[in-house]
């Protein structure tokens, strides 16, 4: 099976809360490999732009007010079937909806502030890697 790529947001709230260590952690013992990492405190501009798709939806706006309220920690990680993979251990969109034992389960208390952002399909990957890291920035194994 082809090694795949996922974008991966620590969001404000976990951030804020002290776990980024923890959440790497989870997605180390998950087997992925952190090939590219950044901290930022995003813009409203690209807090907007990444989540271009939801800008018709009721939560937008205070999605982003979210998203640009502290820093958050961006990774790009690596691993077979890494899109899925991610989604698993983040758990349902809403943390009262989340499998005992994944991230939003134990690190998130509500939908609006939900600790952690997953690609949802290889091509969104490949758009939200491109959108924070330039090629020269991936660190990857694999060449
Ligand atoms: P994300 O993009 O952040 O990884 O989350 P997701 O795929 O699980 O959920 P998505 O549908 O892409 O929504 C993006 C973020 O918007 C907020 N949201 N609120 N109130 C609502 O019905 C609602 N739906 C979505 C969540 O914070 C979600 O993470
Ligand atoms: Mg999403």
């Amino acid at each position: 099976m082809a090694l795949e790529r996922t974008l991966s947001i620590i969001k404000p709230d976990a951030v804020g809360k002290n776990l980024i260590g923890a959440i790497y952690n989870r997605f180390e013992t998950a087997g992925f490999r952190i090939v590219a990492a950044k901290m930022m405190h995003l813009s409203t501009e690209q807090a907007e732009g990444f989540y271009a798709e939801h800008s018709e939806r009721p939560f937008f706006r205070a999605l982003v007010d979210f998203m640009t309220s502290g820093p958050v920690m961006v990774q790009a990680l690596e691993a077979e079937n890494a899109v899925r993979k991610h989604r698993d251990i983040m758990g349902a969109t809403n943390p009262a909806d989340a499998l005992a034992g994944t991230l939003r389960a134990d690190y998130a208390e509500t939908i609006d502030e939900n600790a952690v952002h997953g690609s949802d399909s290889v091509e969104s990957a490949a758009r939200e890697i491109a959108y924070f890291f330039a090629d020269e920035e991936i660190c990857s194994r694999t060449r």
